[in-house]
């Protein structure tokens, strides 16, 4: 939808002849280090160039009105600002009133409502953290519609908040990070313990990223996520008998064969091997992607999915079917799932001649295996969360 469509919408949803302001936050992928996020290692993702646009007006009294086009069926919602700590509803407007809720709770002032009408280009429940995206968008909203100061990671530490204790998944920083400080171009190298990050520039010239999308409802993937972050934490207490470590992000991969016996339950031994081998992995691919080893960063890619699959659990028939068909392909130079996984999507870093063919093999191939068609995105690499001008 363009701007000018998304303006009439907003006026028509709203009854009003207000020129709105705009906002948009992306979403995200991730190149490598999955899952390593809540145990305090390495990730590197990047924003991408399909997100949410939001548009806004202020009111004069304290409710905030939200509608999405993308879910008309749930019509037009109100709050007021003085009762967001009821959220019985089980639907995506629990994302802004959070980014409310908490701004509000650290003593930020919103002394008055707003109208905000949502629309998401991010396909949902695909691994490309739409709801992130809405957080995100939703906290510059009250930055610039209250002339707040608020520091970039306040706001992505909210988004996480939101994520945690308001809508109850118990996610890293991650998606949030990557959304709210993405830059045009580059991807990030961000410690999810010391929160230190430095930004990549990818510059893929003879290269497309495409993003390959399952179609796969992501069933039970919040109960499942939440159990894997449970099994590393308990790998943890049982290392801690003889070492001294918090997460396992601290330890290296030698380190951890050597106390990889304390290890009770041989499940949380290979969630816990996924999780310190894959976090050496991502800080050693940036440093191949600097130095211009784009086939062997395009090797660690891969290897990680084969962690995802085989120690970690969490890719699943159609992903891996995907995955392994574009590994198949001439001119792949890596492929892995992105994101949680049980589902969602999966990105292959091709080389922009094949790229045609590429997808045309992956979408057989898929069509064959599973019943029917994935769907296929060129992604940009965008700039993080905004007031469009
Ligand atoms: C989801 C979570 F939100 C992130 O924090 C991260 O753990 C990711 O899954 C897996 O790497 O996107």
């Amino acid at each position: 939808m363009d701007k000018l469509k998304l303006i009439d919408h907003f006026k028509e949803t709203f009854q009003t002849d207000v020129h709105p302001r705009i906002f948009f936050a992306p979403g995200r992928i991730n190149l490598i280090g999955e899952h390593t996020d809540y145990n305090g290692g390495h990730v590197f993702p990047a924003a991408i160039s399909f997100g949410t646009y939001a548009c806004v007006k202020p009111r004069k009294d304290r409710h905030i009105r939200f509608y999405s086009v993308n879910f008309p069926e749930h019509g037009m919602t109100e709050s007021s600002l003085d009762s967001l700590a009821d959220h019985p509803t089980d639907h995506w407007t629990n994302y802004p009133k959070g980014m409310f809720y908490y701004l509000l709770q650290k003593g930020y002032s919103i002394d008055h409502g707003l109208d905000i009408l949502f629309y998401g280009n991010i396909p949902n429940g695909a691994g490309l953290s739409s709801s992130a995206s809405i957080e995100l968008v939703t906290g510059v909203i009250i930055e610039e519609m209250f002339s707040l100061n608020i520091d970039r990671m306040e706001l992505v530490r909210i988004g996480q908040q939101v994520e945690n204790d308001y809508i109850g998944v118990n996610t890293g920083i991650m998606d949030q990070f990557a959304i709210g400080m993405g830059k045009k171009d580059h991807a990030m190298l961000l410690d999810c313990d010391t929160l230190d990050y430095e930004y990549a520039p990818i510059q893929l010239e003879k290269h497309d990223i495409i993003i390959i999308n399952t179609n796969k409802r992501r069933e039970l993937a919040d109960s499942k996520y939440n159990e894997r972050r449970q099994q590393c934490e308990e790998a943890v207490c049982d290392l801690q008998q003889e070492l001294n470590i918090k997460q396992l992000g601290e330890l290296t991969p030698k380190r951890f064969e050597a106390y990889r016996h304390l290890i009770q339950n041989e499940i949380n031994q290979q969630r816990a091997k996924h999780a310190v081998y894959e976090n050496a992995r991502t800080i050693d691919a940036l440093k191949k992607l600097r130095a211009g080893e784009l086939q062997v960063f395009g090797e660690l890619v891969n290897q990680s999915h084969i962690s995802l699959r085989d120690d970690y659990e969490v890719t699943g028939l159609e992903l891996d079917t995907i995955t392994e068909a574009a590994w198949a392909q001439p001119g792949v130079i890596g492929a892995r799932m992105t994101g949680a996984g049980f589902g969602g999507c999966a990105i292959a870093i091709v080389a922009k001649e094949n790229t045609a063919h590429v997808k045309q093999e992956i979408k057989q191939h898929y069509q064959k295996t599973i019943g029917y068609e994935p769907s296929f995105y060129v992604a940009a690499i965008s700039d993080g969360a905004k007031e469009i001008k």
